[in-house]
């Protein structure tokens, strides 16, 4: 496979290293240094080469603009090459992944990870793409590759939301597998969703959005639709979305979006009934949003009841018990059933409960329904032909943060976990397997965060949980003072009483704030119980179980009421989800991208030092790097270093011919050469090069020889 002509990358990542820096971060010789890391990153960021290695590992810069980069040609430039043979890329590691998917049968899984906007979900995207672009081209396997291709759209349009960091941020996370059969054709996927921050239906942050699907359904819908679901195009109508920015966003196209997004769930097999029943969701929701409420003798009397008809006739249950399910609450106790009025406050609480609750389980059904369409019909070759792809949403600091950011950011102390375990663990793995002694490097170890959080009756979680189930008088007030109580000696914990005067100025009463390992957030526990607890009274759900609207059905089923067992807090669900997902990755061989966003602005050409370097050190990119240098900067396979530095020994030029193979014949070769001991080590199958300039001082000689070679070629074809 290798051959002369498909071996441009050895040029453009040695010889244009002043021009555009290094390609790899293990070439750079000042590694250790903070300084020369940034400008390595700026100086190819400003060369458009926003694709950076440390060994294995793609750092991905966000460009903030379109790059010709990932066309067709790109596709095919990239495919079955070896990993060092072209200049980075996310195809690249892609290709490289999907091939030790079928050559070597072992599961991969692409994990992708930075903060708020630094590119995940087009990465995502990218590797998507490359899949589809280079795997079979069956009609069936075609369908396969739509669905799943398809899927964006839908997912994006219910699940993405512009926020103060990113125009189009994921509020939920997404982690999908596609399986290939024996030939590395796709036949089936599976999505999993994992906690949507379903608080944005009911309110947004200054400057922030509802979700996209709202905007899009408004703009996008024509006359009839609008007129079936009784919806007005003025955004100003509807009070769910007046809340944030009021409007639309320069950088999106809401009724183009629509248009794509009905296409979507047409090739995805949506039924024009399943279609209509969605949007009929996605309007009551609006609808819900604007029901008033008046206090008479402190019952909750519903203002307008033509709203209560119209959302009610939307889902399909009886406007009547929808009016009376959300002023009255049932309570059930051991049998005592009891009806009261519910006051002005808690039928608002009931209303956006009940709003939150339809949006979050329809999102579930889509995903649930998504992955019946998506299901192989028959997968051959094994459970291993699976490639999983994690696009989560980014590490999130904002002016208030609460319990969602308190899940995201959980979860990417858990991502970072898994990359400390498995890039050190692959690495201590390579030398083993090869027989080369390993030098340990220190490292911080997140661990510690994680503890503070998950650990069972110590942590966080716990502190909330045993809260929110207490009986008594419970509060967001009784929650932080246990807090305090327990964890103020932990370094990674600060409370209010003992933070530093600095920190105090800024922190009020109702807060606390957890030292991450990419930053300080302060977190302010108002909600936290009620976001926790996720209540919906019982009236409503039992309204819901009988809905006409098949999706509004099935998401609230009739057992759910029967059960007699507390529903799970929402915490201990996302956590348990979250470990069930490491377990999913942890089984499989990983390929990182690390992303990076260049500057707050959204926009091209800044590249902002001091913030890329502090994404550089809490990712540990550098710590990455110096446990890739401690022990190999570089390692080569036996057969590719002598295909492409033969020349360089008449050992070995044209062909090494003596006893051994490849290995023997690049001992001999590096003999010739006169390295000395020092310089590299002979591993089972690699070379493994200490110094990148070893590599340098190679390439040199060879990049010399080589128009003697082109010589040579030449005079030999012209022989034949
Ligand atoms: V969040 O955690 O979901 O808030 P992401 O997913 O990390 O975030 P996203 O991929 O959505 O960020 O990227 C943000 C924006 O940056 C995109 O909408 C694009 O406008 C822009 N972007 C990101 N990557 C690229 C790229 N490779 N080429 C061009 C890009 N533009
Ligand atoms: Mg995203």
């Amino acid at each position: 496979m290798t051959s002369f002509t498909t071996l441009p990358n050895m040029e453009t990542g040695l010889h244009e290293r002043d021009r555009a820096g290094v390609q790899d971060f293990v070439l750079l010789e000042n590694y250790q240094s903070d300084e020369a890391f940034i400008e390595n990153l700026k100086k190819r960021f400003k060369e458009d080469l926003i694709y950076t290695y440390i060994g294995q590992v793609l750092i991905s810069v966000n460009p903030y603009k379109q790059l010709p980069i990932y066309s067709d040609a790109h596709v095919k430039a990239y495919r079955n090459k070896h990993f060092y043979e072209m200049p980075p890329h996310v195809f690249a590691v892609t290709d490289n992944a999907f091939r030790s998917l079928i050559e070597e049968n072992r599961g991969q899984c692409v994990l992708i990870s930075g903060e708020s906007g630094s590119g995940k979900t087009e990465a995502s995207k990218k590797v998507l793409q490359f899949i589809a672009a280079c795997s079979g081209n069956q009609t069936t396997v075609e369908g396969v590759k739509d669905k799943l291709l398809k899927s964006n759209p839908v997912l994006e349009a219910f699940g993405n939301a512009k926020t103060n960091r990113n125009d189009n941020s994921s509020r939920f996370g997404k982690y999908m597998d596609i399986q290939f059969d024996f030939k590395g054709a796709p036949v089936g996927g599976n999505i999993l969703n994992y906690l949507l921050e379903k608080s944005r239906v009911v309110a947004q942050m200054g400057g922030e959005r509802n979700f996209h699907i709202f905007y899009q359904l408004l703009a996008g819908a024509d006359e009839t639709l609008l007129q079936e679901l009784r919806l007005e195009r003025a955004l100003d109508r509807y009070s769910y979305l007046t809340d944030g920015l009021n409007g639309s966003v320069t950088s999106i196209n809401d009724a183009e979006s629509f248009k794509q997004v009905q296409q979507a769930l047409s090739v995805i097999d949506f039924s024009k009934e399943e279609q209509r029943d969605i949007f009929g969701i996605v309007a009551s929701i609006l609808h819900l949003g604007n029901i008033g409420f008046n206090e008479v003798e402190g019952n909750a009397k519903v203002k307008s009841r033509d709203l209560v008809v119209t959302a009610a006739r939307l889902l399909g249950v009886n406007a009547s018990e929808l009016e009376a399910a959300l002023t009255h609450r049932t309570i059930d106790a051991r049998g005592d059933v009891v009806t009261s009025p519910l006051n002005q406050e808690l039928a608002i609480y009931a209303r956006d409960a009940l709003s939150k609750a339809v949006y979050d389980r329809l999102f579930s059904w889509l995903v649930q329904r998504l992955n019946i369409s998506l299901q192989a019909k028959e997968v051959r070759g094994g459970r291993n032909n699976v490639m999983g792809i994690l696009d989560i949403y980014g590490f999130e600091i904002f002016q208030k943060n609460s319990l969602e950011q308190f899940c995201i950011n959980f979860c990417n102390e858990k991502l970072q976990q898994l990359f400390i375990e498995l890039t050190l663990k692959s690495e201590q793995d390579e030398y083993r397997r090869e027989g080369i002694e390993w030098i340990p490097v220190e490292y911080f170890d997140n661990k510690v965060i994680c503890n503070l959080i998950e650990e069972k009756h110590k942590g966080i979680i716990s502190i909330l949980d045993e809260e929110c189930l207490r009986p008594g008088e419970p509060s967001d007030k009784t929650f932080l003072e246990k807090l305090t109580q327990k964890l103020s000696l932990h370094h990674h914990y600060v409370c209010h009483e003992k933070a530093p005067a600095h920190i105090k100025k800024i922190m009020l009463r109702d807060e606390f704030r957890l030292v991450h390992y990419a930053g300080e957030v302060t977190y302010s526990v108002n909600g936290f119980l009620d976001k926790n607890n996720d209540l919906l009274f019982r009236d409503l759900k039992e309204t819901l179980s009988k809905a006409g609207n098949g999706i509004v059905r099935s998401c609230f089923p009739e057992k759910e009421l029967r059960s007699l067992k507390r529903p799970e807090t929402a915490i201990t669900q996302f956590r348990a989800s979250l470990n069930n997902l490491m377990d999913i990755l942890m089984c499989k061989e990983p390929s990182y991208i690390r992303c990076i966003k260049p500057n707050d602005l959204q926009t091209a050409t800044i590249f902002n030092d001091e913030l890329v370097l502090h994404q550089v050190k809490y990712l540990g990119l550098m710590e990455n790097l110096r446990v890739r240098r401690a022990g190999f900067a570089y390692r080569r396979t036996y057969d590719l270093f002598l295909e492409r530095y033969k020349p360089l020994s008449k050992s070995t030029w044209p062909n090494y011919k003596g006893p051994g193979g490849s290995k023997a014949g690049v001992q001999q070769l590096v003999k010739d050469l006169g390295w000395d001991e020092e310089k590299f080590r002979v591993g089972e199958t690699k070379l493994f090069i200490r110094w990148p300039r070893t590599l340098f001082d190679t390439e040199d000689a060879y990049q010399a020889k080589k128009h003697d070679i082109a010589a040579i070629i030449q005079a030999h074809w012209k022989g034949l």
